[in-house]
């Protein structure tokens, strides 16, 4: 909501109407002869090669997954195939003018792509190069396999390897591009520009906008081109990656070489079928793919249909849009026709379709008509394409023998203890910057207004003489956050923050107050009200190299952005094989006051998805070594706060919070309070309510608690905690999370599995009840008091004489609650 953007009655009520540009269908009608001049009869013919290819490598898999063989070499291969036989002019078309610096993202079926892409790197790559890229890729591995001394040249070498990386990670085999964590529908291979193939379909659909954010923000060389289905031309994902990508903002707030659109295509790959479903006529009403860029921008994303069947009409095509993004107006939208003959997957049996219709596609062959034209142009004689057809063959083969054969092809031994996946999972780096270079800023850090006022403020909550201060005088949590954010913002050049009110508005919670004054828009900015989009653009932006910290105001948005956090955020570092790194933050905030769908804990969420790391700071001091650690770390951190304690000062740490940066090391739990007969353990805002409980059990009972604070859920070192049991040999674990599967509930397991001799009573669990969160003048009823705690203390771990019991929590309850799931 900048100011300069004035919305007047006037112009918003004025008469008027609408108009559409015509978008074009099909309309390249280029002789190949012009081409031939253009590109050369080489090119034109490795065309022909990369397509042959392409056929011949997804024969070969449709043999092996149907026949449990191939060449009567016998193979069983479990995992999926998804192949693009009959799609081949479509992937090859795209890749001949992508360079290496172009990157492709990609959905289940992109094996065809892959190659295609990689031929075209290999092509445009010199041999100094390709050598540096195959013997430096996970140390030379897959290199190793192919390199037999028989090849005639680099590229030949090279061709061998692209093949074999591609089907070894199909295989599963750790020599794969991928150790063999991605498998058939994840492959790629980031040296050429091959980017996450995603097996949630549409799933690159905001991925690939993140990618293309990076290079814009970075200024780094290149485009972007998401491949997507057309059936999933109807996914969230999509959706809200479009919205995302043709922002007005790029064009019109962004400041001086940043004004430009985004350098991305969408190109959805129409073989006009989901599975078995069709998107034209039955589940989807716009009938032409390319409609759909109509509505987004006044440039309808320069939207087309092409003749995927024509690789030189694809060609032609991403010559044209390329030619549009640099010029500063991206993003573009195309929509590439094209059929597989094969079905979904092999068990396929294409009942939803005619064969007749198949076989009309047959007719038309890309392979066979490309073949035709380049004869009757003279471009290369019959007996020339066979001699190619007949050493595709050959290498398809070698390429298989290779990729079977448990000796030269090994599986990942994942029973060892460390495995590699094991080590894969999080990279755990501390990096400083992404990049080198100078951070864009716009004033210095000691002119900055929030940082002239908070060091006015006490770091502590405590004055001189040991008084609590009033909160308004104090550095709380959401400056401690601001701190530690403003300062990375001066060390990373490459990190961004943007979500829904970044800008102006200061953040929904005011963390980032006195961060527009700082930063120029393409660091700092507002995205549209699409969850699912600022998170998978940030796993974009990080997969490409760049560090970003985005923000889902409430938790419970993380709902819109499931898919986003839980398969792709979570997942690309170990599907990569260790070869990508995601530093992304993920801010959410714990709501109260608000009902239902804006006061949820899903801390148990992200903890059960392995590969991300979630922490949960209750305290200033806390709040900004935490954020620091995340924010120079390279994985992707949860980063939950609780609006409750936003305004929270420090009362903890001796000296209060620091004014200079310094890390909490994600997974330390900490102290907050010594004591030697109950532990209490808390996650988030608890810990206050858990003192105040503290308190009373020490006064009135005469117990002395030991509060620990968890501060992480994933990673979580449990030593101070059993040091503390030890001692105590008891423990309450509280949280506002809904009791029911909580993170503390798999705490409480394991700490029975690893103390049970040391204890004296269950480790016990109070969190809130199983229920929506009611609205705020009955929520007390939902949340834990300090009362719940000393209920739960009496009924499950010690007697408390004289204690009566405020609302019932005994065994006959918890089994009442249960049976009716509440
Ligand atoms: C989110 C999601 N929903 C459903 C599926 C199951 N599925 C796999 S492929 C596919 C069809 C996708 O069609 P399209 O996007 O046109 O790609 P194509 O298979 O035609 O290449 C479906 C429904 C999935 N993998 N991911
Ligand atoms: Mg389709």
């Amino acid at each position: 909501m900048p100011k300069s953007l004035m919305v007047t009655p006037e112009q918003m009520r004025a008469r008027g109407q609408i108009e559409f540009s015509p978008i074009p269908v099909n309309q390249y009608d280029r002789p190949l002869r012009e081409e031939l001049e253009k590109y050369g009869a080489a090119r034109l013919l490795g065309i022909y090669r990369d397509m042959l290819i392409i056929r011949v490598f997804e024969m070969m898999l449709s043999e092996v997954k149907l026949q449990g063989k191939y060449r009567e070499i016998e193979y069983s291969h479990r995992g999926p195939g998804h192949l693009s036989i009959g799609q081949e002019a479509a992937a090859v078309g795209e890749a001949f003018l992508l360079g290496v610096d172009d990157h492709i993202y990609g959905s289940h079926r992109s094996h065809g792509e892959v190659l295609a892409k990689g031929l075209s790197a290999i092509e445009k790559l010199d041999d100094a190069a390709l050598m540096e890229i195959m013997r430096s890729y996970f140390d030379g591995q897959c290199l190793r396999v192919v390199d037999d001394g028989s090849h005639a040249s680099v590229k030949e070498l090279a061709i061998d390897y692209l093949l074999y990386g591609t089907l070894a990670e199909i295989f599963g085999r750790e020599t794969g591009f991928n150790k063999g964590f991605g498998g058939s529908m994840h492959v790629f291979f980031p040296p050429f520009g091959i980017y996450p193939n995603n097996a949630i379909v549409g799933g690159s659909g905001d991925i690939a906008v993140g990618a293309a954010l990076f290079k814009h923000v970075n200024r780094a060389p290149g485009i972007v081109v998401a491949n997507i289905g057309d059936a999933s031309s109807a996914c969230g994902p999509v959706w809200e990656g479009l919205c995302f990508a043709t922002m007005d903002q790029f064009k019109t707030l962004w400041d001086g070489e940043y004004r430009h659109g985004l350098p991305l295509i969408v190109n959805f790959v129409n073989n006009f079928y989901g599975m078995g479903g069709q998107p034209v006529g039955e589940t989807m009403g716009h009938q032409v793919l390319a409609r759909l860029g109509a509505g987004l921008n006044p440039e309808q994303m320069h939207a087309e249909r092409i003749d995927g069947y024509n690789p030189l009409a694809v060609v032609d095509a991403i010559a044209r849009k390329k030619e549009i993004i640099a010029r500063g107006d991206g993003p573009v939208l195309l929509d590439t026709v094209t059929y597989r003959y094969s079905g979904h997957s092999p068990s396929d049996a294409s009942s939803y379709r005619e064969k007749s219709e198949i076989e009309m596609w047959q007719q038309v062959d890309s392979i066979q008509s490309y073949a035709g034209e380049l004869v009757k142009a003279k471009v290369a004689p019959k007996r020339d394409l066979e001699r190619v057809s007949k050493r595709v063959d050959e290498l398809i083969l070698k390429t298989y023998r290779n990729a079977i054969d448990l000796e030269i092809s090994p599986r990942a031994d994942l029973m060892e203890t460390e495995c590699r996946l094991e080590q894969v999972m999080l990279s755990n780096q501390r990096v400083e910057r992404m990049a080198d270079r100078a951070p864009e800023v716009l004033l210095a850090k000691a002119d900055n207004p929030r940082v002239q006022q908070l060091a006015k403020r006490s770091r502590s909550a405590f004055d001189g003489q040991g008084q609590r201060l009033p909160k308004g005088k104090c550095v709380g949590i959401r400056d401690a956050l601001f701190e530690a954010i403003l300062d990375r913002f001066y060390a990373d050049p490459t990190l961004v923050a943007y979500g829904e009110e970044n800008r102006d508005w200061g953040g929904a919670f005011g963390v980032y107050r006195g961060l527009t004054e700082a930063l120029p828009y393409h660091r700092l900015f507002n995205a549209p009200i699409a969850e699912g989009a600022i998170a998978g653009t940030a796993v974009g932006y990080a997969l490409e190299g760049g560090r970003a910290l985005v923000e889902l105001m409430y938790c419970d948005f993380m709902g819109r952005a499931g898919d986003e956090i839980f398969n792709q955020l979570s997942k690309w570092q170990s599907m990569s094989g260790g070869g990508l790194r995601m530093p992304v933050v993920l801010r959410v905030s714990v709501g109260s006051k608000y009902g239902a769908q804006h006061s949820q804990d899903w801390t148990a969420m992200c903890a059960h998805v392995p590969g991300l790391k979630v922490v949960f700071p209750a305290t200033p001091y806390d709040a900004k070594g935490l954020m620091y650690s995340a924010l120079l770390g390279s994985d992707p951190v949860v980063f939950f706060e609780s609006q409750r304690t936003y305004d929270m000062p420090e009362e903890f740490a001796k000296g209060g919070v620091p004014a200079g940066a310094y890390e909490i090391p994600i997974g330390e739990p900490d102290i907050k309070k010594k004591g030697k007969d109950l532990t209490i353990l808390t996650v988030g805002a608890t810990l206050y309510r858990a003192l105040e409980a503290a308190a009373e059990l020490e006064s009135r009972f005469g117990l002395e608690c030991e509060l620990i604070d968890a501060r992480s859920i994933v990673p979580f070192n449990y030593e101070k905690v059993l040091e503390s049991v030890r001692k105590t040999r008891k423990i309450l674990l509280a949280s506002d999370a809904c009791v029911r599967g909580s993170a503390l509930q798999t705490m409480a397991a394991t700490i029975t599995l690893l103390a049970f001799d040391e204890l004296d009573a269950p480790p016990v669990v109070v969190g809130a009840r199983n229920w929506i969160t009611p609205s705020d003048e009955v929520e007390d009823a939902f949340f834990p008091f300090p009362a719940d705690l000393l209920d739960a203390v009496h009924e499950h771990i010690l007697p408390l004489k004289g204690y009566k019991v405020q609302r019932a929590c005994d065994r006959r309850e918890l089994l009442r609650r249960s049976a009716l799931g509440v």
